[in-house]
């Protein structure tokens, strides 16, 4: 991306038409960021409190960091090491993941890192792992261009990977390929199918596993593939057994016919192309969907040539690079694991360490770190890049374990966040514009961030902020860092010839030129879109050299609906807004777009609970509760609701999702079930998603018809602020809606009593 820079502002972004990702194409999101950068809640000066119920002060940010390092070592003489934990981002930067995970396996000797890439990506990584060897998907974005048919499960692509998704579209009217949707919902994505498979939300293994039976009755296997680079298929075929059509339809809510049809497709296609993400990841049998997807290209060779293959989409824009650099509580650099004795030798010779400091066991995942400090046993964190207040699920727990730690350290580029409001320390980092370092992406494309502008105030590249605590720590031998280049060239010694990581001949001077894929061995100048093969040889990087099959029978989701919590509720994302809103929603044309949050039910749920459109509802599960206007539509399906989780408390009262999401696990890859939930639905009188004020003044001293509450009701419920226009004395409602000059004036008055009351609480002057 390129940026135009005026006065040291950047006033503009643009696509870069030489990027191989998106070849100039940029999102509503990027090509609206130059209005993230500087904005009044930047966080530009460390901030620390040492009494709990004050409020931080800003301090220079020399003593914030000198203030870190003796805490932490203070909890740590006292405690141990293991009362230390970071939760860290797959938004940050490769130097700086790789930097924090240096500090905590290396020099701390805890393994208590992990990553938001645990609620996002980890399922696909454990599966990866099982079937192929080694995490990453094996092709790249140009098999798009020569495959036969896609197969979208459980990803809404057109909203979530907008320019991919229209590098599809392109792709598809050029050589006619198949388009297969499987999603609960009737998407952007779904819309543009050949073929929608609106599924029974948790029934995925059923179609995949009947999807197999049906290409093995039909012949579309291939036996040399199977035999020459496979294991287990043995094993796998008497178990595809149960899965006939009939007994799959039943299971997933399909026509039978529908899921012949998929499976003629996938048997004809010359290529197939498999995309995922969180509709198969978010479920506590993630690892499992993973590795019977990844069946359906092992028996059909279909995988390591190009135009076929599986295809997880990845969602933060480095969350590849942290999961190779293992900010994952099991991972060290170069995809290697702690658990293996001679990953840690090799790590423990570049960071210098004597033999045996690595620990053997893996750290505690994101849902488990939060749980051990709500019990007390971990006594701090510090957190960069994520904002898990808002984000991880049974979100009270999370407030709970921020409330009773001894040191809560945030590390943003925003301040208030619903997480930074429990900060002891706030410590300001530079957004990638102000900073140079890499960023990985889905295809293993290794992106160069230049510095376009310098950094506000105090803030520094989070890299740096780590490395000065880390010194002031004492282990400054190791992390005196003076360039981000300086880091990634260690990052570079870490390849694995056996997952074939490789990043040696990548060097930043090149990357200035453009973006280089990885594997990219010594001497090379280009990468290698295909993995595993070498020439006609292919070798997955398991023992054997073989990928693996598994039977992984269809088990329901931790939570089914029963008589109390009739409906199911899965949560995800909108086009125009970004995770918890730090940046899109200080974006007006964005807010446009996507003004609030709702709640999406099918037309005869609704008429059978009696909730009109745009009426607010609320959604209860055992944990908790929220209340969102109602969105009627035939979209979603019977017995299920959608509802977003971008909007939470900065935005109004009731409106985080993750009050109600469930935090149970996959038991191996430790991601959380956020798509499948039991809640019930009621139809409430209050105006939803409204801060709790204007809600009862609304209610009780109005000015306003019936009719006009109406209105309020289905254009502002949930809009929080961002319904509203800025006038020039604060908040106000847009011109054009139908309202008399004194009732604008009203509502005006009231807004800014309401808003004036909350920032209050948001910009930490009264203790969380
Ligand atoms: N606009 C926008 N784009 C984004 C992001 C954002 O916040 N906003 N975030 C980025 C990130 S980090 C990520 S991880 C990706 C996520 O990208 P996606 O995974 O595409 O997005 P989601 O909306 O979380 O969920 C995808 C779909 O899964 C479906 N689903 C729910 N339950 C099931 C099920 O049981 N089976 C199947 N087959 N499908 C199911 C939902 O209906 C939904 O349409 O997006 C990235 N891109
Ligand atoms: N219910 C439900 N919950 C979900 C999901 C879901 O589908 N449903 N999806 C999950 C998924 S896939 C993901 S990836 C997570 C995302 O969850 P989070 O990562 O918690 O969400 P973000 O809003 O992206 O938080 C990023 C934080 O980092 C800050 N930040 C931005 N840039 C920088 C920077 O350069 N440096 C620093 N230090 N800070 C920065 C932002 O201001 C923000 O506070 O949410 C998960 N939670
Ligand atoms: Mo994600």
């Amino acid at each position: 991306m390129y940026l135009h820079v005026a006065n040291g502002q950047v006033i503009k972004s643009q696509g870069d038409p030489e990027h191989p990702a998106n070849q100039g194409k940029l999102c509503t999101k990027g090509a609206t960021c130059a209005q993230t950068l500087n904005t009044p809640d930047r966080l530009k000066h460390a901030q620390v409190r040492t009494i709990r119920t004050e409020s931080p002060q800003q301090v220079p940010l020399d003593e914030a960091i000198s203030h870190v390092a003796q805490r932490l070592q203070r909890i740590i003489d006292l405690h141990g090491a293991d009362a230390v934990a970071f939760y860290v981002s797959g938004q940050l930067s490769v130097e700086c993941q790789y930097v924090v995970n240096k500090l905590c396996k290396g020099y701390l000797r805890t393994n208590n890192i992990d990553s938001n890439s645990r609620l996002c990506m980890s399922s696909a990584a454990s599966g990866y792992k099982l079937s192929l060897g080694a995490d990453g998907p094996p092709g790249s974005y140009q098999d798009f261009e020569h495959a036969d048919c896609f197969f979208v499960i459980g990803s809404n692509m057109a909203d979530c990977h907008p320019i991919l998704f229209l590098r599809m579209l392109v792709a598809r009217k050029k050589t006619g390929a198949k388009l297969i949707v499987v999603d609960p919902r009737r998407t952007m994505t779904a819309e543009k199918a050949d073929l929608h498979l609106a599924i029974e939300p948790g029934t995925d293994l059923a179609l995949l596993n009947g999807l197999l039976h049906l290409l093995v009755e039909a012949g579309h296997i291939d036996a040399n593939f199977i035999s020459a680079h496979t294991e287990d298929w043995e094993k796998l075929k008497p178990f595809l057994a149960e899965y006939t059509p009939a007994q799959v339809a039943e299971w997933t809510g399909l026509a039978e016919q529908d899921i012949r049809t998929a499976a003629r497709w996938i048997g004809e296609a010359g290529e197939f192309m498999s995309l995922w993400t969180m509709g198969l990841n978010q479920s506590t049998h993630g690892t499992w969907q993973t590795n019977a997807l990844c069946n359906l290209h092992l028996a059909t060779g279909k995988i390591c040539r190009r135009g076929s293959g599986p295809f997880s989409l990845t969602g933060q824009p480095n969350a590849m690079g942290g999961r190779e650099v293992g900010y994952l509580s099991h991972g060290l650099p170069g995809q290697r694991a702690v658990t293996h004795a001679a990953d840690r030798a090799f790590i423990e010779d570049l960071w210098k360490l004597p033999a045996g400091t690595i620990r053997s066991e893996p750290g505690l995942d994101a849902v488990s770190m939060f749980r051990k400090i709500e019990s007390g046993e971990v006594k701090a964190i510090w957190i960069i890049g994520t904002n898990p207040v808002a984000t991880m699920p049974r979100r009270a727990g999370v407030a709970n374990a921020l409330e009773r730690a001894d040191l809560v350290i945030v590390q943003d580029v925003y301040h208030p966040t619903e997480t930074s409001r429990y900060a002891d320390v706030l410590l300001p980092g530079a957004v990638w514009a102000e900073a140079e370092g890499t960023m990985i992406n889905s295809e293993r494309m290794v992106t160069l961030m230049q510095k376009a502008v310098e950094p506000p105030g105090d803030a520094l590249p989070d890299w740096e902020l780590v490395s000065r605590v880390a010194c002031a720590m004492g282990f400054s031998d190791a992390f005196s860092y003076r360039s981000a280049e300086e880091i990634f060239d260690e990052v570079r010694q870490s390849a694995n010839p056996h997952t074939g990581y490789d990043l040696r001949g990548i060097r930043y001077g090149q990357l200035r030129a453009g973006a280089i894929q990885w594997p990219c061995g010594p001497g090379e100048t280009v990468g290698r879109p295909i993995r595993y093969r070498q020439e006609n040889n292919l070798r997955f990087p398991t023992e054997s050299g073989r990928a693996r099959f598994f039977a992984r029978p269809l088990l329901p989701p931790a939570e089914m609906p029963d008589a109390e919590f009739p409906v199911i509720l899965t949560t995800g994302r909108v086009v125009n807004q970004w995770h918890t809103m730090t940046k899109t929603g200080k974006v007006e044309q964005l807010n446009k777009l996507n003004p609030g949050s709702f709640v999406e039910i099918h037309p005869e749920d609704a008429a059978l609970l009696k909730i009109e459109e745009g009426q607010g509802v609320e959604v209860r599960s055992r944990r908790g509760v929220g209340i969102y206007p109602a969105r009627i539509t035939d979209r979603i399906r019977q017995g299920v609701c959608f509802v977003p989780f971008h909007w939470n408390e900065l935005f109004g009262d009731k409106l985080a999702i993750n009050e109600v999401t469930n935090d149970m696990v996959d038991p191996l890859s430790k991601q959380p079930e956020f798509k499948f939930c039991a809640v019930n639905l009621t139809a409430v009188a209050a105006v939803a998603g409204l801060p709790g004020k204007t809600q009862l003044l609304l209610q009780e001293s109005t000015p306003f018809t019936a009719d006009q509450i109406k209105h309020l009701h289905n254009t502002m419920a949930g809009l929080a602020t961002t319904g509203f226009v800025s006038t020039g004395s604060g908040l106000g409602l847009p011109k054009e809606t139908p309202f008399t000059p004194e009732q604008r004036a009203w509502m005006s008055k009231l807004l800014k009593d309401v808003f004036s009351d909350r920032s209050g609480t948001q910009s930490g002057n009264q203790p969380p």
